[in-house]
């Protein structure tokens, strides 16, 4: 209630949202936080995007590979119990990379945010194979990848990957979520769209503790990332009931002390409100029960429609891959 209260007035003010995303920094990095293996000159090649780095604190070390590094971080929200490992979108380069991330890591599911070519620019590379059956080899880290089925929800496409260790035969299902209709620099289409999807990979387990950090992407790794892991965590602190009042700028804070420029607009910052608060009162309704489920059923609240658009001004920067 007070987060809505909090929503209201920052909704009321014309430029509310740009004034609170303003004050949580547009300069997405920390000057404290050092990012110095990114910018080694053998790792260049290895970023999308090279004012996008990760922290050194936080990277992703790869194990037992000529090349340890990657542009991901684990993001860490303690209090909530949750990690997230929060990563680029794989280049031609670094596909490998990304896979034995994952197979190291333990991960069960991606969740990839963007699409692979968004207005004529490529912001992915196509790391998984596209027909059923069909096999990727990655020889530089001795894995292969099979689709074994792929499930389209309208807004969203579940896969079903199989990891396989090539000198071993060892190998393991990784779910892909990928969100097929979230432009960069924007905002889905609803939260309540948003908040199904979300819903779908809380169910499948594979956000738990028990098993690997799941992989969050999109093309920068930070933008819609960070919408994600931001709305995610907070539902989450919300269901513990570890606060009487959630900060959700402070959350915000401290997830980019783990990975740079988490939440990129105002009306990313301003959908993740939405989200929660739509989320919250799925949780918080009648008895106090949540049944884990966010379906909604009406999304017509006036007032908390997306329909109210800021007028962004970040203008569509595409960083080029490294060349
Ligand atoms: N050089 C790009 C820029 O700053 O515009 C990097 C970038 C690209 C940052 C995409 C964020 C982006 O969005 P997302 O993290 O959602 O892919
Ligand atoms: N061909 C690359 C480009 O698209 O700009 C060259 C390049 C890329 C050079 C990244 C340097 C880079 O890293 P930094 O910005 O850290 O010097």
């Amino acid at each position: 209630d007070n987060l809505e209260r909090e929503f209201k007035e920052i909704d009321s003010q014309r430029t509310g949202w740009h004034a609170l995303f303003n004050s949580i920094g547009m300069d997405s990095r920390n000057p404290e936080l050092t990012s110095k293996e990114s910018v080694k000159p053998c790792n260049r090649p290895l970023n999308r995007y090279r004012n996008v780095s990760p922290y050194d604190h936080s990277r992703i070390v790869l194990l037992n590979s000529d090349v340890d590094y990657i542009n991901a971080n684990l993001v860490e929200v303690p209090l909530a119990d949750r990690r997230y490992i929060l990563s680029q979108g794989p280049l031609e380069n670094t596909c490998g990379h990304f896979w034995l991330m994952i197979w190291q890591q333990g991960t069960r599911a991606v969740v990839m945010l963007n699409r692979i070519v968004e207005n004529n620019v490529p912001k992915c590379h196509q790391y998984w194979p596209e027909e059923k059956g069909k096999i990727k080899i990655f020889d530089d880290v001795g894995l292969q990848i099979t689709l074994l089925q792929e499930r389209g929800e309208g807004f969203y496409i579940v896969r079903t990957l199989l990891v396989t260790e090539t000198s071993s035969g060892d190998c393991r299902e990784v779910l892909q979520f990928h969100y097929t209709t979230w432009p960069d620099f924007q905002v889905p289409s609803s939260p309540a769209a948003f908040l199904s999807f979300l819903a779908a990979v809380r169910r499948s387990g594979t956000l738990e503790n028990e098993v690997g950090p799941a992989v969050i992407h999109c093309s920068a790794g930070i933008g819609r990332s960070g919408t994600f892991c931001l709305i995610d965590s907070c539902l989450l602190l919300l269901e513990k009931r570890i606060f009487s009042e959630l900060d959700v700028r402070s959350i915000l804070l401290e997830l980019r002390t783990y990975r740079m420029g988490l939440i990129q607009t105002a009306d990313q910052l301003r959908f993740s409100f939405l989200g929660i608060i739509r989320g919250a009162r799925k949780i918080l309704c009648e008895d106090g029960s949540f049944d884990g489920n966010f379906d909604l059923d009406d999304d017509t609240d006036s007032q908390m429609q997306t329909s109210h658009r800021l007028d962004s001004s970040s203008s569509e920067d595409e960083g080029k891959p490294p060349t």
